[in-house]
């Protein structure tokens, strides 16, 4: 009989190392709150593991760094560019690529031509970055989640999909003159990673070209999705992940990207889409703000380790082994009561912090709350997706919260190995045992837009 073994392993070896350190309870309650209690301001070496955020944080391959040593740094016209025109024109078939430094530029950009004052977006659901350059142009980011999506603990394939009777609402009652633009994130970030179907951007694509709307994916973790559809979709399991991708990309007539996710790379983001018209308008702004169309703001061994990263990230025994490690933490935390958002998504683990904590109310940032008790107790980054993030002042006073209160545990890619993840799972059923004691917080501090990042909090 063959080797079947059950264990996924890494698929790769390590090479080249970066130590990390621990630092004591009592140095990491002093330094948290010299940072206002927010995470984001903490100096990284006195994280000792962190998972802030998959994004830009990844171990990129030999290839990649090999890959780097040729780039083109000519100001125009670098083969560099070329090669991740390529790289993206395989993947997607969009006609023009246009580089950006990263995600919310291309963001900025497109918002910024299609977008005007009083228009709406509809999503399944915006990440901060791109609801607040769409707030920012004065037009509404609406998010048109299925409801299953919104529900934790509910076991379903697809709970990133977009609710298709709401956007048919939507494009009825808004009139298509004030929607410039529909679009998909795939995996839908807000809602724990979840993947999106084939069958449902199929729809949301023939909704959109029945109404002549234009239809982009926010791509951030489109491998991601496309393993999820080959693992759950009935009809794609022979198919590759690169047929997957190419199917869904096909669907659409354009892409944000931040390459700081499924580009495997360190910095860099595009923006690909169809239109003529508005690819010139995107590449005039683009001059004006980020740099000439064949580089915008990337370095040439920038676009060169994002052409090699987008072939890396498709590979089927790479995906296997990502989606694992997420699945691997969120059995053992179910296994020990833990409440978390089921099935386990694409690149993070998250945790239901309401359920975690029901004597901390909304108001009192549970996610935010529950953050700091494990960076406390145990020197792990994560990161609130709550009612910090997402909240929205009232007008007669206090906050509408967000939909649900979530911490993240999210997992830069091929960095930690199964020995990080024990940890893991050890310190999260200590901080649960303990959870009586996590007091709420209040916010003393906020900046008008995307506060979450520098907020400052006290315990109440
Ligand atoms: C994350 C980061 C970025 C992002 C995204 C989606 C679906 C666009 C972007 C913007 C942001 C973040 C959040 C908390 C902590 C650190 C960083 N997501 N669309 O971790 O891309 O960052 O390249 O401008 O997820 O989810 P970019």
């Amino acid at each position: 009989m063959p080797f079947a073994p059950k264990t996924i392993i890494e698929p790769f070896r390590i090479k080249s190392v970066e130590p990390i350190h621990e630092i004591s309870e009592s140095e990491r309650k002093r330094k948290l709150k010299e940072a206002g209690g927010n995470l984001f301001l903490l100096r990284a070496e006195d994280v000792l593991i962190d998972l802030l955020t998959d994004s830009g944080t990844g171990a990129m391959s030999a290839a990649q760094w090999g890959g780097m040593l040729q780039g083109d740094e000519s100001y125009a016209g670098a083969r560099s560019f070329y090669r991740l025109e390529k790289a993206v024109r395989d993947i997607t078939h969009f006609k023009h690529v246009i580089p950006t430094h990263q995600g919310r530029a291309a963001e900025r950009i497109l918002f910024g031509v299609v977008c005007k004052a009083g228009d709406v977006v509809p999503s399944n659901t915006h990440f901060d970055t791109t609801r607040a350059n769409i707030e920012f142009k004065g037009a509404e980011a609406r998010d048109q989640l299925i409801a299953e999506g919104r529900k934790p603990n509910l076991i379903h394939p697809f709970k990133g999909n977009m609710d298709i009777d709401a956007l048919k609402q939507t494009i009825e009652r808004v009139g298509r003159e004030r929607i410039p633009v529909v679009m998909l994130t795939v995996t839908n970030n807000s809602g724990g990673g979840q993947p999106v179907s084939m069958a449902n951007i199929r729809s949301v694509s023939q909704l959109c070209r029945q109404h002549k709307i234009p239809f982009f994916l926010d791509a951030c973790r489109f491998a991601e999705n496309a393993w999820f559809i080959k693992q759950r979709e009935e009809g794609y399991a022979d198919k590759s992940p690169l047929q997957i991708a190419q199917e869904m990309f096909s669907l659409a007539d354009g892409c944000t990207m931040s390459a700081k996710k499924d580009g495997l790379a360190n910095i860099g983001g595009f923006l690909a889409l169809n239109d003529d018209a508005w690819s010139e308008q995107c590449k005039n702004l683009l001059i004006l703000t980020e740099g000439f169309p064949t580089y915008g703001g990337l370095a040439g061994y920038d676009m060169e380790a994002i052409a090699i990263g987008l072939q890396e990230v498709l590979q089927e025994d790479y995906l296997r082994y990502r989606i694992r490690t997420i699945e691997y933490l969120g059995d053992k935390l179910s296994a020990a009561g833990i409440p978390i958002v089921k099935p386990t998504g694409g690149h993070a683990v998250y945790i239901d912090a309401a359920a975690m904590l029901p004597h901390i109310p909304a108001a009192q940032y549970p996610a935010q709350a529950l953050c700091v008790a494990l960076y406390e107790t145990a020197g792990v980054r994560a990161v609130e997706i709550g009612s910090v993030m997402f909240g929205k002042p009232r007008a007669g006073g206090g906050e509408e919260p967000a939909a649900l209160e979530l911490v993240r545990l999210t997992f830069p890619r091929r960095v930690y190995t199964q020995s990080h993840v024990d940890y893991l799972a050890e310190a999260l059923v200590y901080v649960a045992q303990h959870a009586k004691e996590i007091r709420g917080l209040k916010i003393t501090y906020q900046a008008p837009q995307l506060r979450h990042f520098t907020a400052r909090f006290e315990a109440v």
